[in-house]
C-alpha cells in the first residue's frame, strides 16, 4: 500500500513539508494521520523507521524525512523545482536552509493552524533575526528570479518546492500576527491562499478537539 504518514495537521509543520510535495506531485497515497502527543509518540515510533513524521511509502520506496520526500517527489514530477539550473540551485539552497535553520522562530512560534492571536511572550532578538532573514531571503529570490519569464506571487513565480518548505513559517507568521513589511506580507498571503494550504487548514480544523495539546495552545 502506498501511504504517507503524518502527524496532527494543526501542529505538525514537518508533516506539512512532506504532504505538500506529495500532493503537488499527485502521488496516489493513503494519508494516515497519527495524533501528536505531548512527548514522543509510541504510535509514530511503531509506524515509521525514524520515529518521526512525515514518512512516505511509495512503490517500494521508503522515505523518512521531509526534504527527502520533496526530492523523491521531484524525481517523479521534475517541474516541482524551477526548471532553470541556476534558479533550481537557489531553490534547493533555500529549502535546505529552512530544513536546517530558523530554530529560534520554530521554537518560539510553534505551528498552530487554529491560532489567531499574537505570541503571549514578546518576540526576542533571535526570533527577530530569523524573521529578518526570511524577509531578506524571500525578497532576494523574488528580485532575482521572478519576472517576465517566471511570473507569479511565489519565490520563483509558480508555487515550487521552495515555497512548500516555507509554508509552515508563512502559516506561523500569519497565525501569530507578526508584523511584516509589504513584500513579506504579500508572500505570506499568497502561500496561505494556495489551494493545497487551504485544504491542509480545512483538514486541520476538522481534527478532533481531543487532539489539542496544551503545550502548543498555551504559547
Ligand atoms: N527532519 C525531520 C523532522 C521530523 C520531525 O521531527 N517530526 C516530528 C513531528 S513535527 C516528529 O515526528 N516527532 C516525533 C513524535 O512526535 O513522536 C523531517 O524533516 O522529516
Amino acid at each position: 500500500m502506498n501511504r504517507l504518514v503524518i502527524g496532527t495537521q494543526r501542529y505538525s509543520s514537518w508533516s506539512l513539508r512532506g504532504w505538500l510535495p506529495v500532493m503537488m506531485a499527485g502521488l496516489e497515497v493513503e494519508v494516515q494521520v497519527i495524533r501528536l502527543e505531548a512527548g514522543p509518540s509510541a504510535a509514530i515510533a511503531q509506524e515509521t523507521p525514524s520515529g518521526t513524521v512525515p514518512y512516505l511509502e511509495h512503490d517500494g520506496a521508503t522515505v523518512w524525512d521531509s526534504l527527502a520526500i520533496a526530492e523523491y517527489c521531484a524525481e517523479l514530477a521534475p517541474g516541482l523545482w524551477p526548471e532553470d539550473r541556476i534558479a533550481r540551485a537557489a531553490a534547493r539552497s533555500a529549502a535546505a536552509e529552512m530544513h536546517a535553520g530558523f530554530r529560534a522562530l520554530r521554537i518560539a512560534l510553534p505551528m498552530n493552524t487554529g491560532r489567531a492571536e499574537g505570541p503571549r511572550t514578546p518576540i526576542d532578538a533571535a526570533v527577530r533575526a530569523d524573521i529578518g532573514r526570511l524577509g531578506a531571503l524571500w525578497a532576494g529570490l523574488r528580485a532575482r528570479f521572478v519576472g517576465a519569464a517566471a511570473a507569479g506571487p511565489y519565490l520563483f513565480g509558480e508555487f515550487s518546492l521552495a515555497d512548500a518548505a516555507f509554508a509552515p513559517v508563512a502559516l506561523r507568521l500569519d497565525r501569530y500576527q507578526v508584523a511584516l513589511d509589504a513584500d513579506a506580507g504579500a508572500y505570506v498571503a499568497a502561500v496561505l491562499a494556495h489551494p493545497l494550504m487551504q485544504r491542509w487548514c480545512a483538514e486541520a480544523a476538522a481534527e478532533p478537539e481531543s487532539w489539542r495539546l496544551e503545550k502548543y495552545e498555551s504559547m
